[in-house]
């Protein structure tokens, strides 16, 4: 570890984070939200209630393409909210989309619903006077939005092909058990957006505390050989193990996380570390203890290194692991065997165990909408009008139509085909992701999304041009180096630098077990596609058998290796 990163990270100024005065003085995630919504002069929320929202699952934004117009107009920036659902495993059934694409399509600025990399949906472009309808709405389906943001454990990961054996189910039950398990447990929620009465005048936060926790806190599960939730990028994660198809128990690692700064050797992206094996009796206690240590080690006065890998840093993995056992008083076993062979989506048709039919659909960005070139919101409302199963969201943004009955599997394919999902796409598509980025990500440096399929196409041209079009390459696009789009575990990732400029970074691999590094910055798009077309050609020539891309960059030192990220990734 470079001595200016401990020096750094050791010799904080002992003030807290003013995060940590809003979630105090809060009264448990209240502020004065009530005030603020009642207020019909602003489409905003004011002061400390601009963070509290975000406990309940609301984003304040603006419209980025208008800001300056209506800034030089002398109007209030456009105001409107994001909202993100929980979906623990991303499960959802059609009755309850059908209500929130009604809502969507009625009551938001943009009419779409985006699907995240976090098995989620979010609604952009809610005004303030419509926030309680759609909370409403979500109550009286079964759903809520509560700790899908800020300083909680955040919607839970699971594995989401329901195909491949009975262990789906069962482990699907521990996503949504773990969820529940580390919710916020303020009746805050049910007062503000449900207009329940206040019934109970003391709270308690026994898992999460008064102050919740110094930062988010990410919560993955998963199925082996299957990576698809792209395990690194979660600070705890539980891979699944099995004893002739009964699940005994989860080897548990922590502390992954993708983000940075650019230009500040202070921040890192980092892998998982395992811990070790704990069997299921014990594994509530075990999530908890290391909730809980991250609640009281994580650093609470620089949020930029709160994150629990920099308190595995700061403290040392040992330590770190000694408190988790102390704390929950079970003993971390040896990792048992596991391997990843695949991550990303499996898409078309897949017959499960149970005998009833999955349909993987690819969504492009994630995001569906209405437009002259696709109908993939009403296709999926077609969908849901006649499936008897549920949807699965998966974390690469697509969904499953999962357990459809035999009568119905013809009938679905030909919505899908009528509705513009069954189109054939190249390999490369169907393995790339872009974040949200602008015109509504308040921190977005570059295009993401929006530029996504362009970027698309010309990398498709590329790869024809040396032959390689029928591989699969895993890219993907973030607009800043916060990383949602999971650049770093790409095998060409782009992350946005400033207006039109990307940074790019190389050698992640297909399974999800390698960061990718900083090949060259600052790219504008021909530089970009100058430089990709360098690499595809040298990689179609040189490559041995079969070689992946992101493999080739290592083996051919077209970039090095990131063994210790600490070490390794800012040199
Ligand atoms: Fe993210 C902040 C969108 C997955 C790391 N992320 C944001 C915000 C809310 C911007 C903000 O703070 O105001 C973005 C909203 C944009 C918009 O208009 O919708 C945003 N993040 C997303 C989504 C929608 C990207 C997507 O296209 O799918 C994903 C929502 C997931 C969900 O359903 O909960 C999303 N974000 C991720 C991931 C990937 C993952 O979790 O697998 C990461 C990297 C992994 C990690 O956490 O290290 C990620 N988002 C961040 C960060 C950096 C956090 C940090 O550790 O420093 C921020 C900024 C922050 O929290 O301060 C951020
Ligand atoms: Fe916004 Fe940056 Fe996340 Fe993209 S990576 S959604 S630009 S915060």
């Amino acid at each position: 570890m470079s001595k200016n990163i401990k020096i750094k990270l050791h010799n904080e100024v002992n003030k807290l984070s003013d995060f940590e005065r809003i979630k105090e003085e809060s009264n448990y995630l209240r502020g004065t939200i009530v005030d603020d919504l009642n207020d019909t002069l602003t489409n905003g929320f004011k002061g400390d209630n601009y963070s509290l929202i975000r406990f309940h699952g609301m984003y304040q934004q603006d419209d980025r393409d208008i800001r300056i117009e209506r800034m030089q107009q002398k109007l209030e920036p456009k105001y409107a909210m994001m909202l993100r659902c929980r979906l623990p495993g991303g499960v959802i059934t059609p009755k309850q989309w059908l209500k929130i694409d009604d809502f969507a399509s009625k009551h938001t600025l943009y009419g779409s619903i985006r699907l995240t990399n976090r098995q989620t949906f979010q609604l952009h472009g809610i005004l303030k006077n419509n926030l309680r309808k759609i909370h409403q709405i979500l109550h009286d389906v079964g759903l809520d939005s509560i700790g899908t943001a800020n300083d909680v454990n955040r919607n839970v990961l699971c594995t989401s092909n329901p195909v491949e054996s009975f262990l789906h189910y069962e482990v699907y039950s521990w996503a949504k058990k773990i969820s529940e398990h580390l919710l916020p447990r303020t009746k805050a929620y049910a007062e503000i957006w449900l207009n329940q009465k206040k019934i109970i005048t003391t709270e308690n936060e026994p898992i999460l505390s008064k102050t919740y926790l110094p930062r988010k806190f990410k919560t993955g599960i998963l199925i082996p050989p299957h990576n698809d939730i792209d395990l690194h990028a979660n600070d705890m994660n539980l891979i699944a193990i099995a004893k002739e198809e009964k699940l005994i128990g989860f080897n548990v690692l922590v502390g992954g996380g993708l983000s940075f700064e650019h230009g500040n050797h202070s921040t890192w992206p980092s892998l998982s570390t395992e811990f070790g094996f704990i069997p299921l009796n014990n594994i509530l206690n075990v999530v908890e203890a290391i909730i809980t240590t991250q609640r009281d080690w994580g650093n609470r006065v620089n949020r930029k290194n709160a994150k629990t890998r920099y308190t595995l840093q700061k403290y040392g993995i040992q330590k770190f692991k000694n408190e988790v056992e102390n704390r929950s008083n079970v003993k971390f076993s040896s990792i048992r065997p596991y391997k990843f062979l695949m991550r990303g989506d499996q898409f078309g048709w897949k017959k499960g165990i149970n005998g009833k039919w999955n349909l993987t659909l690819f969504i492009p960005g994630g995001r569906l909408r209405d437009d002259v070139n696709q109908l993939l919101k009403s296709g999926l409302i077609e969908i849901a009008k006649i499936h008897t199963g549920e949807f699965r969201l998966t974390a690469n943004q697509n969904i499953i139509v999962a357990n459809i009955d035999n009568a119905n599997k013809t009938i679905i394919e030909n919505l899908a085909s009528r509705y513009g999902f069954m189109v054939l796409r190249s390999p490369l598509e169907e393995n790339s992701m872009a974040c949200v980025s602008f015109p509504t990500c308040p921190l977005a440096m570059a295009e993401s999304e929006r530029i996504l399929l362009s970027f698309i196409k010309k990398l498709e041209n590329i790869m024809i041009k040396y032959s390689v079009n029928n591989e699969k390459i895993i890219f993907r696009i973030s607009g800043c180096p916060n990383g949602c789009g999971r650049s770093l575990l790409a095998e060409i990732g782009l992350v946005g630098k400033s207006l039109n400029r990307y940074n790019l970074y190389l050698g992640g691999n297909t399974i999800g077990t390698k960061l990718a590094s900083l090949y060259a910055e600052n790219l504008n798009e021909s530089e970009l596609f100058d430089k990709l077309d360098n690499l595809i050609q040298l990689w179609s020539n040189k490559r041995q058998l079969n070689e992946n891309f992101g493999d080739f960059c290592i083996r051919y030192n077209i970039v090095k290796e990131i063994k210790n990220s600490i070490l390794d990734f800012w040199n």
